[in-house]
């Protein structure tokens, strides 16, 4: 294509910036930016060669975004380009693919579902792999004390990382389709919104991206002078496939890496093709990059919920919470209260994007389109809302079905006690409900639309957010940490949530059931040096500002016999009723303690509970604390170390005070 009759002559507007304020008159800039236009565009068109383009219209795409894809390309060699566009009509498509490949099969019970089984090499996010490249390893990490292996961001310096690179992507899309996915995080266009383009390999990842974020051709018109994430992604298996591929699942478990390029925007991902891994725009793109992004513009990219509760007056708050990995996020972001007259709205089960508004207010945006959840213990009992939204339209990894075309996993067994299912196991394996072994990997999950939440917010996709009143922490802590506790302050609120920890997970690497250290519920999120990023919260606190109040909760705290003291689910409304009273400012509601106001006896609705052990739910064992006093410091010290900003050491000296003198 050449002349000025091409469809979209247009340069990246960046080009011209060096011939900018040089006194160069339209005319000629104009005459710059035809000659750039054809220069750029014979370097894309070779890089490009004679692959064909399966889908789509390449000379439509912005310049920009031509010259990433021709670029990456001429480095992996796939056997064609194929655009895609988001419509359902690509997905059935692509589905009717995958079905007649032996990838996915449909849950005949429903409507538009899909289930798929990995690899069982590929059934999780791979944090030990998982890297941030910056130029200075402490733009990434803390300086941690000597010989201490930093827990929050994993570094990597360029060099390492291009000779890794080399060592993978030259050629790895031999064979395979190069799919280009335009994605929108958050409404498309919104002012809170960003764009992101992810290059993949896995047409499992172009379904899943379809729900989990905005795909469509009007990504492209809202990208205009705006920059996108690049996102690169490869299963790592190019074609003639030497070894063999399970289930149909193709990737390269020894291979796997993920790099993340802060100052560049972009993403690597080889060799899995499971969850956080591949689908880029969730914990790559919407939590380690973006909180760089949000760094540099003054927001705010955390691992929470959001939900609307609304009282039984009729008033809602908004309010946001972070909890680590398997905590229950998606539970508690769609409570089913027990309480009467109070109603929730789900807004976001993961990822908050929050930036302060004019107001002094802070709106928080869920930048994603759809719930990647847990399956096993995801029920009609603990979850209905969830049940009810992946009906219709999701897909299914690593879960169980029946022979009658229904999905399963452990925590069904009550829906099915009168029905002796045949199932076939996540392994593909006959199984039956008493065997042993599990019917479900663990970290099975489904894939929903958001939209389809019968109680999602109607503001859900409101472009400027919802207003947050209150920003909640938690964590499963068996032992010694109250049901609820209000934090003195802003900058207490910041120390507490740096002391988060909770027992490990399903969703990662660890084994075993160890309480670990998780600030902000960001551990394996963290996209920058975790003392920038506290003293990045504690600067967003001014005086022209209404900051939110922050709150610890646990429910999982346990008594002598291992019992839960706290019934949880739909009884955690009675916990959000007296925070939303606290927030009102009503009186006798709390009493003080070392570590925040915990709620004064009889100040939660406890009406229908039957006998709760109330001292033991809410008590701060002077012992217990005492110990952690001493952990917490020694944690700090050891991982944050010098960058721990004077704010964040000076509520823990003052928190000590308090606890020692218990
Ligand atoms: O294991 C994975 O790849 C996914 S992990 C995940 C998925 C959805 C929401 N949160 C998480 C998490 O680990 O926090
Ligand atoms: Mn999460």
């Amino acid at each position: 294509p050449s002349g000025a009759d091409h469809p979209n002559m247009s340069v990246d507007p960046s080009l011209l910036t060096p011939y900018k304020n040089t006194g160069a008159s339209e005319a000629s800039l104009r005459q710059i930016s035809e000659d750039a236009f054809y220069v750029v565009n014979e370097v894309v068109m070779k890089r490009l060669g004679h692959l064909p383009i399966l889908k789509g219209d390449f000379h439509l795409l912005p310049p920009k975004v031509q010259r990433f894809i021709a670029e990456k390309a001429e480095l992996m060699r796939p056997r064609g380009i194929f655009i895609c566009d988001g419509t359902q009509h690509e997905a059935d498509d692509i589905i009717h693919k995958l079905i007649e490949r032996g990838m996915l099969s449909k849950l005949e019970a429903y409507e538009n579902n899909y289930i798929c089984r990995t690899d069982p090499k590929d059934v999780a996010r791979v944090e030990s792999k998982t890297w941030m490249v910056t130029k200075e390893k402490h733009q990434t990490v803390c300086r941690t004390a000597e010989g201490v292996e930093p827990i929050m961001g994993h570094w990597m310096s360029p060099e390492s990382l291009s000779t890794e690179l080399d060592s993978r992507f030259p050629g790895c899309m031999a064979g395979r389709t190069m799919y280009v996915i335009p994605f929108s995080m958050g409404p498309i266009g919104g002012p809170l919104s960003k764009i992101g383009v992810q290059l993949t390999d896995s047409n499992y990842v172009v379904l899943s991206m379809r729900v989990m974020t905005r795909v469509c051709n009007s990504v492209w018109d809202a990208l205009g002078d705006n920059d996108f994430v690049r996102c690169i992604h490869s299963v790592g298996l190019p074609r003639p496939v030497k070894q063999r591929v399970i289930n149909h699942w193709p990737c390269n478990p020894e291979r796997v890496l993920i790099a993340h390029r802060p100052p560049e925007r972009e993403i690597w991902s080889f060799g899995s093709g499971y969850g956080g891994n591949s689908l880029l725009g969730k914990k790559c793109f919407a939590l380690r990059i973006a909180s760089n992004i949000a760094y540099d513009e003054g927001w705010m990219a955390e691992h929470m919920l959001i939900m609307g509760v609304t009282r039984p007056c009729g008033r809602e708050h908004f309010i946001a919470a972070a909890f680590p990995s398997a905590c229950g996020k998606t539970n508690l972001a769609m409570l089913e209260p027990t309480l009467p007259g109070w109603k929730v709205r789900c807004v976001g089960d993961d990822i908050a994007w929050m930036k302060f508004g004019e107001d002094g207010r802070l709106y928080a945006i869920n930048p994603e389109a759809g719930f990647f959840g847990v399956a096993p213990g995801t029920s009609n009992r603990t979850n209905p809302m969830a049940v009810a939204t992946f009906q219709k339209n999701s897909i299914f990894t690593n879960v169980a079905e029946t022979t009658t075309g229904e999905y399963y996993w452990e925590g069904l067994e009550e829906d099915y006690k009168d029905k002796d299912p045949e199932i076939i196991n996540w392994l593909g394996e006959k199984w039956k409900i008493g065997d042993p072994g599990v019917a479900a990997h663990p970290n099975s999950r489904f894939a929903a639309p958001a939209s389809q939440c019968p109680i999602i917010h109607p503001d859900w996709e409101s472009p400027k957010g919802v207003p947050i009143e209150a920003i909640i922490f938690g964590g499963r802590r068996p032992a010694g940490v109250p049901l609820v506790f209000e934090t003195h302050s802003w900058e207490h609120g910041v120390f507490t949530a740096a002391c988060l920890k909770s027992e490990t997970t399903a969703a990662a690497e660890h084994k075993g059931k160890n309480v670990m250290h998780d600030p902000f519920a960001m551990r394996p999120f963290m996209g920058y040096n975790f003392g920038k990023y506290l003293q990045h919260w504690l600067d967003l606190k001014t005086e022209k500002r209404q900051v939110p109040k922050i709150y610890h909760v646990n429910w999982f705290r346990k008594d002598a016999d291992g019992k839960f003291l706290w019934p949880g689910f739909g009884d955690n409304i009675r916990v959000i009723d007296w925070i939303i009273r606290r927030l009102d400012g009503e009186a006798n509601l709390g009493v003080e303690t070392a570590i925040g106001t915990v709620p004064a006896p009889g100040s939660v609705d406890m009406s229908g509970l039957g006998d709760i052990k109330w001292d033991e739910l809410m008590s701060v064992p002077a012992d217990y604390w005492k110990e952690d006093a001493k952990e917490v410091r020694a944690f700090l010290e050891a991982q944050v170390g010098p960058d721990l900003p004077k704010e964040v050491r000076h509520e823990m000296d003052e928190q000590e005070k308090k606890i020692n003198s218990l």
